[in-house]
């Protein structure tokens, strides 16, 4: 193992960076103090801190869609095909909305990564196919997903108005083995996180599809303790994302759940739950691109963080 990879899990190393970025930490002192948590903002964090706090559900988690959204305001101002999308959100974790933006804003999104690439100015990450926080880069995105109707029916389904934390773009297909978005970007209450994917093109098979679970969110969350994480006070576990992702593999053998997988065209979206089983298929066509964004986002008011990293989520407004 390299020094860079040894210092990778030293947690007061993150900690350090922390200390110096308490604007974007804020709203974890916050949910500390609402939840008497005694902790300082820049100090690791995972689940066990909230254990033995009393927790609410979203709301469509407690109760069926199929009976409380049809009454609800904000889901009758909803166009007919978000509607119809939306309604068995409760029993199936997840949401497709075909057509969600039109021909004109999947091309100007296409074309705007283009052009952050051309002009390096967007992050990749290192070693992968990422591209990360576009919307952050380029006005003409932001105002896209700002202007569509996503926070008004993400903020619906999770009872709380929501706000946009990251965004990745691919230009192939990501090939991430199956996981909960819960492990990365982990919240309390557990729940408050709800992703979309967008496709940028007509997705082929063999490129990398992404794949999903139905009914997979009802399943426990799967969260430090319930894997063997190998990690001390001070380092994060050597092969904790492996071993997570091996218990992931045999609870879908166990459960013998259904991958079923997205073959969407342009424009396009999947709206998953935050605690939907979910990844992306292996390339099998060698060539093939697979353009598509996926948008993470938190809801207001719950404490954020990462659950494999142990650090509180930095939010920027
Ligand atoms: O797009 C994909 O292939 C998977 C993306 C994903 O799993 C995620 O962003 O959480």
């Amino acid at each position: 193992m390299s020094i860079k990879d040894w210092f990778r899990r030293f947690k007061p190393a993150y900690s350090i960076y922390n200390f110096f970025h308490k604007k974007e930490l804020n709203h974890i002192a916050q949910q500390y103090d609402k939840l008497g948590i005694e902790k300082k903002y820049f100090e690791a964090v995972n689940s066990f801190d909230f254990k033995n706090i009393k927790a609410e559900k979203p709301w469509l988690d407690e109760q069926d869609s199929k009976e409380l959204l049809p009454s609800n305001n904000v889901y009758q101002s909803l166009n007919k095909n978000a509607q119809n999308a939306i309604l068995n959100w409760s029993d199936k974790g997840y949401a497709i909305i075909p057509d969600f933006f039109n021909i004109d804003e999947t091309n100007i999104i296409n074309k705007e990564i283009e052009r952050m690439i051309s002009e390096s100015e967007v992050d990749w990450q290192r070693n992968s196919n990422k591209m990360m926080f576009a919307f952050k880069k380029s006005q003409k995105i932001k105002n896209i997903l700002y202007n569509s109707d996503l926070d008004k029916i993400l903020s619906l389904l999770l009872g709380k108005p929501v706000q946009l934390f990251q965004s990745i773009n691919f230009l192939t297909g990501s090939q991430q083995k199956t996981h909960s978005d819960s492990i990365h970007m982990t919240t309390f209450p557990l729940g408050y996180l709800i992703a979309v994917w967008i496709a940028l093109e007509d997705i082929e098979e063999g490129s990398g599809v992404l794949h999903y679970y139905e009914g997979s969110h009802k399943l426990p969350y799967v969260l430090k303790g319930d894997f063997e994480d190998g990690g001390s006070r001070f380092l994060l576990g050597k092969n904790a994302y492996l071993n997570y992702e091996n218990k992931i593999e045999d609870i879908i053998a166990e459960k013998q759940l259904k991958k079923k997988t997205f073959l969407a065209k342009k424009g396009d979206i999947l709206i998953w739950h935050a605690n939907l089983l979910h990844g992306g298929n292996p390339i099998t066509q060698k060539e093939s691109t697979r353009k598509s964004m996926v948008l993470h986002y938190y809801a207001e008011g719950v404490a954020c963080y990462h659950e494999i990293t142990q650090r509180p989520a930095l939010i920027s407004k």
